[in-house]
C-alpha cells in the first residue's frame, strides 16, 4: 500500500512548525521524497497540516502523518481515505472520510481532535475534509 509521509518541524525552535517534509512510502519501504512539482501541489494541504499542531521539535520525525486512499474497485473515486497520526511506529489518532454511495463525495467524516486544541467539534472536521481534498489533487493524477 501506497502512503504519503507528512513530517512537520519546527527547526527554528518557536513553538509552531516552519518545516514540512514530504516522501512516499510503499509497505513500510521508503520511495522518495516528493517532487519539487508536488510539493508546489502539496502547498495548501501543508498549511492545513500545520494547522494540526502535529510536529516535531527540530529535525525529529516521531510525529508524522501518513495518508492514503483506498479504492479497491479502482474506478477514479476512492471509497475512503485514512489518515493516521503516528507518534513513532505508534498510531496516536486517526481521521478517515467515506464515500458510501459511490459519488465521489464523502458523506462520512470521521475524526476526533485532529488540530490538538482540546475539543473535537466541527473545525476538526474541516481541517479533515480540507487534507483530503488537497491530497486527492495529488493522488488522482
Ligand atoms: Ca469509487
Ligand atoms: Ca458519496
Ligand atoms: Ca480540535
Amino acid at each position: 500500500m501506497r502512503f504519503l509521509k507528512v513530517i512537520a518541524q519546527d527547526r527554528s525552535g518557536k513553538g509552531v512548525a516552519d518545516t514540512l517534509r514530504l516522501q512516499f512510502f510503499q509497505d513500510e519501504q521508503w520511495l522518495r521524497e516528493a517532487t519539487d512539482d508536488e510539493v508546489l501541489r502539496l502547498k495548501t494541504f501543508g498549511a492545513h497540516y500545520f494547522k494540526c499542531r502535529w510536529f516535531n521539535d527540530g529535525e525529529g520525525e516521531e510525529r508524522h502523518l501518513r495518508m492514503f486512499s483506498l479504492n479497491p474497485t479502482a474506478d477514479g473515486s476512492p471509497d475512503s481515505v485514512r489518515l493516521h497520526f503516528h507518534e513513532g511506529s505508534n498510531i496516536a489518532y486517526k481521521a478517515a472520510v467515506h464515500d458510501l454511495d459511490n459519488d465521489g463525495a464523502f458523506e462520512n467524516v470521521l475524526c476526533t481532535d485532529v488540530d490538538n486544541d482540546g475539543r473535537a467539534n466541527r473545525t476538526d472536521r474541516t481541517r479533515v475534509n480540507a487534507l483530503v481534498r488537497e491530497y486527492l489533487k495529488l493522488d488522482r493524477q
